[in-house]
């Protein structure tokens, strides 16, 4: 678009589209009603490239990525658009000369929701660096109709608010009826024997159908002119009955199937590392799968006649466990409706997907009670059970006798489907997301795989996006480094590291603590305008921004903030530099102590907010709806990044290396990323702190952690706790957070502080101290924090993706010249 992006005809489409769309002049126009049409007018210009990169797909017939995902957690689309057409500037200033702020419009975008945290996130990532790097590649996922909740804080209590992203249409989509594929539920198998083939048949019948209807969300590239293609599928009902039968079955199987189209891409699951076994879960993973994998094929046969080498055009990455039944449904499909034979359909099968494993939380494996699995999916179900009867045999040959192993390995047992086995079983690669996380894999939570087929695992450390979580995000300290060492970073993040050479220079210094206060000043205007709170924008900003989840341990950081609280009441002579805690946290719509954590959050900060006597030298912020577009504001103004989960729960991380690029130092434990973090960075721009990943899973297995231990010993964590009990942070209420003082000492259910937080708290706390105390010499933070940002150029995502190319996918790059005249 730099190239013949003409400002004038920008202008004109802008204008014109406001009149088509809204009958208005653009004085007439809301803030909203220019958004779509500023929206469209990208849209405009997507389209050539997106025209343009399908026809070279077609003549150069690559191989394709199908990365299929529950989640795809986009953010806003206009921004980041318009930053990898490199038209961001251009169109900033047009919007100005007509008298709008383009961030004003920016704003009027809702965030596309569709996924949780980490894991969609990272899809979102993936995705951007899929398109720069030039890799044809198909994002699969489902049109949520509702995405994450909207988080409401009310009376310091989490409330969840529909996200009805769609209310206004969005812009950037297109709906393609006619790749629309049916998908079928439920039923039962009719086996037929086949006089001619000598084969049986397996015929499902008596099934409920829906109708999958793709919506195609371009991917923009940066600056290389290719757009790839985020296919979500929505739902519609197949009204195909007669409506004046009088046969009841038919009236009654037509609703049903109105009901199942219509709740099935209803909305997102709320839950971020955690299974629930909703039939409506697995309903949703069978249909988006059925689609991509019968697209998959379809699109493969158009240009190919010889099935058994689909897996030289094709290959699916399973994003976790969630999208396993593709191993099944492509089985289905060259079994059933290619008529392969079971050995060459496993073989093209186990050459066609691979996994990713994101976590070892016991809590978020997909087990399927056997009855729900093969009265929902039948045909599936019976592709399995072979599977496993298959594997089970290979089992038994390698490890005769061996009941343990099978007990570990099937992938039917104990009444149950294992979603993670099959992927195992039938995936061509593993892969853990951090080097730590990957080890543990290999060493605890897959051993018994990883010994029987070590050749699969491997490891796929993440990355993230530089164009959203620096170029769009934070704009100053973008062009800052571009002044210093130009613009490669932007697709090489590597080359970052030549902003080293400035760590130790004063004016350089200067000049970043310079924009970090800017930032500062920008989060401050929004906490003032959201949450009614002023913060000081010379304090030090410490922010923890993530899910809310007892592992990652918001509970050890606000408990930290109480005892700070207390001592800064007790010894009012000593220094103490003002410090903002900034928390940013969804909670999972029943997650109890999840939620009672919100609460006391905002409790703490209510008491110490209001208490005038410490002079505002403690300030606590909890953001509501914390999202990707309002990330992008946190990240660029924090100085101190929390990852204080406890070491060997963290598979990776991925807001430890959005906080690191700017330039935020990280106070953390050595788990996931953090690790590597680390590594990069150096132990002395950092602030470590607590429990090794060993020494935890050595107190898991030897059960002997014990908390009362800290209790009765240690007078500070002991007084700390208490507070929770004593009515301080809740208006006299003795019990209101109990729960979670008792989650700590005497739990019924599981061990007591199963998280480590007391073992950890005086570690932190002394680590902590240590970061403020650091930050007021200037220099040395500034250095520290020039030196994050400028180590972070392992973690792009363009890295990650060059791996999973080189070690898995076996992409080619493809080039996109677009020729404008040619789609005039
Ligand atoms: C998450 N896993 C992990 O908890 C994060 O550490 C990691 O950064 C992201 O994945 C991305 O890899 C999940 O959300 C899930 F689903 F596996 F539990």
């Amino acid at each position: 678009m730099d190239k013949h992006f003409d400002k004038e005809r920008f202008k004109e489409t802008v204008r014109d589209n406001v009149r088509n769309l809204f009958r208005k002049t653009l004085k007439e126009a809301t803030q909203q009603q220019l958004f779509q049409a500023v929206a469209y007018a990208v849209k405009d210009v997507i389209i050539d490239n997106w025209m343009a990169t399908q026809q070279v797909m077609d003549e150069e017939d690559p191989k394709i990525l199908y990365y299929m995902s529950m989640e795809f957690l986009m953010g806003r689309a206009l921004g980041n658009n318009l930053i990898n057409l490199t038209a961001y500037k251009e169109v900033k200033e047009a919007l100005s000369e007509m008298g709008f702020d383009l961030n004003v419009i920016e704003d009027q975008e809702p965030d596309a929701a569709l996924g949780n945290g980490g894991l969609g996130r990272l899809a979102a990532c993936f995705l951007d660096s899929l398109a720069t790097l030039g890799y044809p590649a198909y994002g699969c996922g489902i049109r949520y109709r509702y995405g994450m909740f909207r988080q409401k804080i009310e009376n310091g209590y989490q409330v969840e608010v529909p996200d009805d992203w769609l209310r206004n249409g969005n812009p950037f989509e297109l709906k393609r009826p006619e790749y629309a594929k049916i998908v079928r539920f439920g039923g039962y198998v009719r086996v037929e024997y086949d006089e001619q083939t000598h084969s049986n048949r397996f015929i499902q019948e008596n099934y409920q159908s829906v109708r999958a209807v793709p919506y195609d969300i371009p991917v923009v590239g940066y600056n290389n002119n290719m757009v790839n293609t985020l296919r979500v599928w929505d739902a519609e009902a197949i009204n195909d009955f007669q409506l004046d039968s009088f046969d009841k079955g038919d009236y009654q199987k037509a609703v049903e199937q109105e009901n199942l189209a219509r709740n099935i891409v209803e909305v997102l699951y709320p839950n971020d590392n955690h299974y629930a076994g909703k039939e409506l879960r697995l309903k949703q993973q069978y249909f988006f799968i059925s689609a991509s994998v019968q697209e998959a094929v379809a699109k493969y046969k158009r240009k190919h006649n010889d099935i058994h080498k689909f897996y030289e055009k094709a290959t699916f990455q399973m994003n976790d466990t969630h999208p396993t039944v593709a191993v099944a449904e492509l089985m289905r499909i060259l079994l059933d409706e290619e008529g392969l034979g079971w050995d060459e359909a496993w073989e093209i099968t186990t050459k066609t997907v691979a996994y990713t494993n994101h976590t070892i939380m016991a809590e978020a494996l997909e087990k399927w009670p056997i009855e729900l699995f093969s009265r929902l999916l039948p045909r599936i179900y019976q592709i399995v059970e072979e599977i496993n009867r298959r594997f089970i045999a290979q089992v038994q040959q390698r490890y005769p006798g061996n009941q343990d192993k099978i007990a570990k390995m099937a992938v039917i047992y104990d009444g149950q489907v294992r979603m993670a086995n099959l992927a195992i079983v039938a995936g061509y690669s593993v892969n853990g997301v951090a080097k730590l996380h990957t080890e543990i894999l290999k060493k605890q939570t897959l051993k018994d795989f990883y010994e029987m087929m070590p050749e699969k695992f491997n490891n796929k450390t993440n990355g993230i996006t530089q164009r959203r979580f620096l170029l769009h995000g934070n704009q100053l300290l973008a062009d800052w480094v571009t002044d210093h060492i130009g613009d490669e970073w932007i697709t090489d993040l590597p080359q970052i590291a030549k902003m080293k050479l400035y760590a130790d220079d004063q004016k350089a210094r200067q000049e970043f603590m310079n924009i970090k206060y800017q930032n500062k000043v920008r989060l401050a205007k929004y906490i003032k305008e959201h949450n009614g709170i002023d913060v000081d924008p010379r304090s030090v900003f410490d922010v923890q921004v993530k899910r809310l989840h007892e592992y990652k341990r918001q509970l050890m950081n606000i408990l930290d903030v109480m005892y700070l609280y207390r001592e800064l009441k007790e010894h009012p002579e000593r220094p103490f530099y003002p410090v903002t805690f900034i928390f940013g946290a969804k909670a999972a719509a029943g997650y109890r102590r999840a939620k009672l954590t919100i609460k006391l959050i905002n409790s703490v900060a209510d008491v110490i907010n209001n208490d005038q006597s410490i002079n505002g030298k403690i300030k606590v912020v909890f953001i509501e709806d914390y999202r990707v577009s309002n990330a992008e504001l946190i990240f660029a103004a924090a100085d101190i990044s929390e990852q204080i989960s406890t070491a060997s729960k963290e598979a990776s991380g991925t807001s430890n290396m959005k906080l690191m690029l700017n330039g935020a130092l990280t106070l953390g434990t050595m788990d996931g990323a953090n690790v590597e973090i680390v590594q990069e960075v150096g132990e002395e721009n950092a602030f470590i702190f607590g429990l090794s990943s060993q020494e935890v899973i050595d107190h898991e297995n030897n059960h002997d952690y014990d908390p009362t231990y800290y209790f009765n010993n240690d007078p500070d964590i002991r007084t700390t706790l208490m507070e929770l009990i004593n009515g301080k942070y809740s208006g006299g209420d003795m019990e209101l957070f109990r729960e979670l003082y008792d989650s700590l000492l005497t739990t019924k259910e599981g061990p007591a502080d199963q998280y480590f937080i007391l073992a950890d708290f005086k570690s932190y706390d002394a680590a902590r101290k240590k970061a403020i105390e650091y930050y007021q010499s200037q220099g040395d933070w500034a250095k520290s924090a020039i030196l994050n940002m400028a180590s972070s150029g392992k973690f792009s995502s363009d890295r990650t993706i060059q791996e999973y190319v080189r070690d898995i996918w076996k992409l080619e790059p493809i080039k996109i010249t677009v020729d404008p005249e040619s789609f005039e």
